[in-house]
C-alpha cells in the first residue's frame, strides 16, 4: 500500500514532509487536509492524530504524526543509508540537535511572530519581535561555528527543510534578516542548488502570502485556542 501523507498546503511541517519525500523520491499519496473547512478538527482526524494537527503520515495502517517523526521514520524505513539523515552517531546527533532547535525555538518563535497573526486574531508585538531576533541569532551561530554550506553537514540533510520552511515565514511577511549573513546565504543557497525543492516551499509560500492579502475569516471554526479575527477585505 502506498504510503499517504495528510498535509496542508501551507503548513511548513507538512511542506518539509514533502520535501524528504521527494529528495528521497519515495513514492507517496497527497490527501490535502483544509484548515480552512476544519477538517483536521473532526473526529474522524483525532482518530488518525489526537493532537488534531497536521501533517500524519500513513503507512500500511500504522499513523505517525508529527512532522520530525514522520522525516526520521521515512529515512529509516525507506532509505536507511541516505546521507540525508546519517548514521554515524554524531552526524545524526547534529541533524537531530537543529530538528530539536527548530520545532522548540526557531519555528515556535517564528511561527508566533509572523504567521498566527496572518490567520487568527494576534498582534505582533515587540517581544515576539526580540525572541525572532533571539533565535535567528542562534542560528546564525549555529551556522558559522560549524562551517557548512549546510544546517547540519556539508550536505543536506532532512535538518535543512524545517528550518528553511520556519525561515520562508519571515520572508513572506518581509521580514529583513539579512543581517544574519550565515542564514542568508544559507537560505539563498538552497533556493539556488535545490530549486525543485524549494518549488515545494515556494508553493506554501503562494498561500500564505494570497492569505496576508486577503485575510481569512477563521470564525466558523470555533478553535479551541486561537481567537478568530473576521475578515477586513
Ligand atoms: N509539531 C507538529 C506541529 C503541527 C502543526 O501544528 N500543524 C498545524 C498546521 S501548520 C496544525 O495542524 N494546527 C492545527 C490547529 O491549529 O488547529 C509537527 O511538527 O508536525
Amino acid at each position: 500500500m502506498v504510503l499517504k501523507l495528510y498535509y496542508l498546503e501551507d503548513g511548513p511541517p507538512s511542506l518539509s514532509c514533502r520535501q524528504v519525500l521527494e529528495a528521497l523520491q519515495v513514492p507517496y499519496e497527497k490527501v490535502d487536509v483544509s484548515f480552512y473547512n476544519g477538517d483536521h478538527m473532526t473526529e474522524e482526524y483525532g482518530k488518525k492524530n489526537p493532537q488534531k494537527e497536521i501533517p500524519v503520515l500513513e503507512d500500511d495502517g500504522f499513523f505517525l504524526s508529527e512532522s520530525v517523526a514522520i522525516m526520521q521514520y521515512i529515512c529509516d524505513k525507506y532509505k536507511p543509508d541516505s546521507p540525508l539523515y546519517p548514521r554515524d552517531p554524531k552526524a545524526r546527533a547534529i541533524v537531530n540537535q537543529r530538528l530539536m532547535f527548530n520545532l522548540s525555538s526557531y519555528y515556535a518563535d517564528i511561527l508566533n511572530y509572523a504567521i498566527l497573526p496572518v490567520y487568527f486574531d494576534y498582534k505582533r508585538t515587540p517581544e515576539g519581535l526580540k525572541r525572532v531576533h533571539r533565535v535567528l541569532d542562534v542560528f546564525d551561530t549555529y551556522l558559522s561555528r560549524l562551517g557548512t554550506k549546510y544546517a547540519a553537514a556539508d550536505h543536506l540533510t532532512i535538518a535543512d527543510f524545517p528550518l528553511i520552511n520556519s525561515t520562508m515565514c519571515l520572508e513572506v511577511i518581509g521580514f529583513d534578516f539579512s543581517q544574519y549573513k550565515n542564514v542568508t546565504k544559507w537560505y539563498n543557497d538552497f533556493k539556488k542548488t535545490h530549486p525543485e525543492l524549494w518549488s515545494i516551499t515556494e508553493e506554501g509560500t503562494k498561500i500564505i502570502k494570497f492569505c496576508i492579502d486577503n485575510p481569512p475569516d477563521l470564525s466558523h471554526l470555533n478553535h479551541p485556542i486561537h481567537p478568530a479575527r473576521k475578515a477586513t477585505k
